[in-house]
C-alpha cells in the first residue's frame, strides 16, 4: 500500500514536472518567440494582421493556422507580383524568422465582427506544426501605419 502510494505520488509529480517543462523546447524543438505585431485600424470589414516569429531554436516550424474572436476566417496570404494568394501554411526556419510585412506576406480578417479603432487590441491565437499555440494581442494602428517606412 505505501509502495504504491508512493510510486503514484512520483508519477503524479513526474507528469507535473513535464507539463512545466512543456512549453520551453529544451529538446531543440523550435522557440519561437512574437514581435513587432500589429494591426492597421481596418476601413472595411476585413483587415490585415503583420507581426515576425522569430525562431532561436534548432527546428524549422510552420504557422499552420490562426485563430481570432475578432473574425471566423482569418486566413494567411502572401503577395506575388502585387497578388494576394491563400496559402495553407508558412515556414518558420531553424535559427530564422518569419516576417510578415506590408507588401509581403500577412495575415487576412475576413467578415469582422467588429470594427477595432486604433489604441485597441486584436486578440490572436497562433497554431504551429510542432511548437504550442501562441495567445499575441496585436495593437490596432492607424490604417497607414508600416513600421518600415519609420
Ligand atoms: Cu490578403
Amino acid at each position: 500500500m505505501t509502495r504504491r502510494t508512493t510510486a503514484l505520488s512520483a508519477a503524479v509529480a513526474l507528469a507535473a514536472a513535464l507539463a512545466l517543462t512543456g512549453c520551453s523546447s529544451d529538446d531543440g524543438g523550435p522557440r519561437l518567440k512574437v514581435s513587432g505585431a500589429y494591426m492597421p485600424q481596418p476601413v472595411m470589414d476585413m483587415a490585415g494582421g503583420f507581426l515576425t516569429i522569430e525562431n532561436t531554436g534548432d527546428t524549422a516550424d510552420k504557422l499552420t493556422s490562426v485563430t481570432s474572436p475578432l473574425s471566423d476566417d482569418v486566413t494567411m496570404h502572401e503577395t506575388k507580383d502585387q497578388k494576394m494568394r491563400a496559402v495553407t501554411s508558412f515556414d518558420i526556419p531553424a535559427n530564422g524568422e518569419l516576417k510578415l510585412a506590408r507588401g509581403g506576406n500577412h495575415l487576412m480578417f475576413m467578415e469582422l465582427k467588429s470594427k477595432p479603432k486604433q489604441g485597441e487590441k486584436v486578440s490572436v491565437e497562433l497554431h504551429f506544426e510542432k511548437a504550442d499555440p501562441i495567445t499575441v494581442d496585436l495593437p490596432v494602428e492607424a490604417a497607414n501605419h508600416n513600421p518600415q517606412q519609420h
